[in-house]
Formats: structure tokens, C-alpha cells, sequence
């Protein structure tokens, strides 16, 4: 299995012309967080604003909004209230999918959702709006897995973020027998679901619909902490927003996310780095590459 190098990711990474404005690289769209986990929305949003998209939109309960916006007010509000049961209120998302031009957005789903996750996503994903692309993480996986999104269909080529515990639930096997043939379990998922498949763990694998498998070599247990994943789903819709096709985003997100961990616990150590920290190592890493 080939390895993802730094020169692929060189060469896929998006070029910011003299004369680009914001919508030269695109809208990320995310749909993420509750009360229970408000820093998965800002985490997610902070990974797509980093991650180079120029405008990042999202949808939250007003309490995780707080948040995001007290970090990074350059994110852009889609209201939401919380519905009686605590989730995002399934109107709420409705008009906010509703404010994006078709292909126009790219749709980023689940950190932080909960139970909530499964309404969101059967509107989201129901065949209302037409996305430019879409990534699924965390609680939509779990969704999907449970059958709770309806009759929301997966988008050809969405991409799918999983850890070993969400693959586990995406295909009724064990958490160890998920770990025990890891790039065998994403190439089969991925082929069957027509989707690129980003099994995450120590060596992430990237498996596209035609078989196509690369392994991540970048990345350290510094990333082992709560908040990792949500920020990789930001920077992997912000690579797609910007124009790579999902397999080039996948792939170069999580060779980026890792590399900037790796200069990240060199700085502050495996164990006292945070996720958020590694933003700051990106920073660093995406100046000296460009
Ligand atoms: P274990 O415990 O090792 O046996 P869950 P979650 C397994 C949000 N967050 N290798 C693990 O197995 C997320 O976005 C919000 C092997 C366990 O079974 C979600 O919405 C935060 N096994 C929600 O929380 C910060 C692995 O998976 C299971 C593995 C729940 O997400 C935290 C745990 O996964 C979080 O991001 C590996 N590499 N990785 C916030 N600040 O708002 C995982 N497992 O039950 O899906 O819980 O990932 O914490
Ligand atoms: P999540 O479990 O969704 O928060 O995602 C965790 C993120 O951290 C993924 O990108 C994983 O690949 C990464 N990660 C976790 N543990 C390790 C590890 N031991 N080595 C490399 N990357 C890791
Ligand atoms: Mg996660």
C-alpha cells in the first residue's frame, strides 16, 4: 500500500492567487455540536477556517455558538435553537441548508451532534439541497450506523471519518477485528458505499470507491485526546471547499493534521499538547512549505 508523501500533498495543496477573494476557496457548511459538546462545533469550525476555506458557515445550539464565535469570530452563523430535546432543532437546519446556492456549500456533519444526529442528517442528506461535497464524522456516522438518518442517501464520493469504535458501528464488527484488518475493512466499505472512506487511528488509511488505498505516516498519541477528530473534519472540508477532489482532501487533511501534531509535540510534549495547539503548528508548517 502506497504511502501519502509530502510531495503529494505539495502538489495537491491549493494556490491562493494575487487576485482570489473569498470565494475563490470556498464555503464549508457545518452542521455540528450540542449542548453536551460544545467544542466540537468550534473545534470543527476552527479546523475549516485554518484549513484555508473562505467562509465557513455554522450551525449550532446558541450556547456552543457562543463559543465558536468567542474563538473565531470570522465563522459565520446559521441560527439554530435547541429543540425541546436539546439537539438541534430540525427547522432550524432546514433554513439553514436552505441559504446555500446549489453545489455551492460544502456540507460537514456530526461532531459533537449526539442523538440529535440522525434528524439532521436525513434533512441534510434527504434530497432537498445539493452540496459540492460532504463530509460525514462522529455522531452522523453512528446515525448512519443505527439507521437513524431515514431514508438520507450517502452522496457518491462523500467522504466518511471514522475511528475504529465508528467503524466498528458502521459494520457490526468488533472494535478488534476492525483493527486487525484495517485497510481490508476500508477498501470493502468504501467500494460497496461508493464513498472515500478515512478509517483514523495510528497509520489512518484512506480507501477511495475504486479500490484505491493510501496510508498516513504523519501523526503521534499527542492526538490521542477528545477534539482531534473534530478538527480533522474541519480541515478536510475546507480542502474540498477549496476545489481538491474529496479522495486529494482526505488524503492531504490527514497527512497535514498529522504533521502538524508531530511539529506540535516536539513544542509542548505528547503528552501536554491539545488539538487546538496543532492549528498553530499548521500555521507554521503551510509557511514554510508554500
Ligand atoms: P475504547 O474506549 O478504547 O475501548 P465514541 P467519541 C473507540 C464528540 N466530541 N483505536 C473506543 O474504544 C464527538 O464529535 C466532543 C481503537 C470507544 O469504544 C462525538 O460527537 C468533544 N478504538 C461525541 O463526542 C471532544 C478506538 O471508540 C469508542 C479508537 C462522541 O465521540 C470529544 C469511543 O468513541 C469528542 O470529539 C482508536 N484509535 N478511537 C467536545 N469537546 O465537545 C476510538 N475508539 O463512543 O464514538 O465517542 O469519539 O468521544
Ligand atoms: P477522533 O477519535 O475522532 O477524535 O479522532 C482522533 C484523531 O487523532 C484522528 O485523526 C486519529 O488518526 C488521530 N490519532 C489518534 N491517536 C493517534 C495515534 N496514536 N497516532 C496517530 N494519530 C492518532
Ligand atoms: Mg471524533
Amino acid at each position: 500500500m502506497e504511502k501519502i508523501t509530502r510531495e503529494y500533498v505539495l502538489r495537491c495543496l491549493p494556490r491562493r492567487a494575487e487576485d482570489a477573494n473569498k470565494g475563490s476557496f470556498g464555503t464549508v457548511a457545518a452542521f455540528a455540536g450540542s449542548s453536551a459538546y460544545r467544542g466540537a462545533a468550534a473545534l470543527a469550525a476552527e479546523g475549516a477556517l485554518r484549513g484555508g476555506a473562505g467562509l465557513v458557515f455554522l450551525a449550532t445550539v446558541p450556547d456552543a455558538m457562543q463559543l465558536a464565535l468567542l474563538r473565531t469570530p470570522e465563522c459565520c452563523v446559521l441560527p439554530c435553537r435547541a429543540g425541546a430535546d436539546g439537539w438541534l432543532c430540525p427547522d432550524d437546519v432546514r433554513a439553514g441548508a436552505a441559504r446555500f446556492a446549489p453545489g455551492k456549500a460544502v456540507l460537514l456533519a456530526g461532531p459533537g451532534l449526539g442523538e440529535g444526529a440522525g434528524k439532521v442528517l436525513s434533512i441534510l442528506l434527504g434530497g432537498d439541497f445539493a452540496w459540492k461535497g460532504c463530509l460525514l464524522d462522529a455522531d452522523a456516522l453512528n446515525a448512519l450506523a443505527a439507521g437513524k438518518a431515514g431514508a438520507a442517501l450517502l452522496p457518491e464520493n462523500a467522504v466518511l471519518t471514522p475511528h475504529p469504535g465508528e467503524m466498528a458501528r458502521l459494520t457490526g464488527l468488533t472494535v478488534a477485528q476492525v483493527q486487525d484488518d484495517r485497510p481490508g475493512i476500508a477498501r470493502r466499505y468504501a467500494q460497496e458505499h461508493r464513498c472515500i472512506l478515512v478509517l483514523k487511528g495510528s497509520g489512518t488509511i484512506v480507501a477511495a470507491p475504486d479500490g484505491t488505498l493510501l496510508k498516513n505516516t504523519t501523526g503521534n498519541p499527542g492526538l490521542s485526546r477528545g477534539g482531534s477528530g473534530d478538527i480533522l473534519a474541519g480541515m478536510i472540508a475546507a480542502l474540498m471547499a477549496q476545489g481538491l477532489s474529496p479522495f486529494d482532501a482526505a488524503a492531504c487533511g490527514v497527512w497535514l493534521h498529522g504533521a502538524a501534531a508531530d511539529l506540535c509535540s516536539a513544542r509542548r510534549s505528547q503528552q501536554a499538547m491539545l488539538p487546538h495547539d496543532i492549528l498553530e503548528d499548521l500555521g507554521m508548517l503551510l509557511a514554510e512549505e508554500g
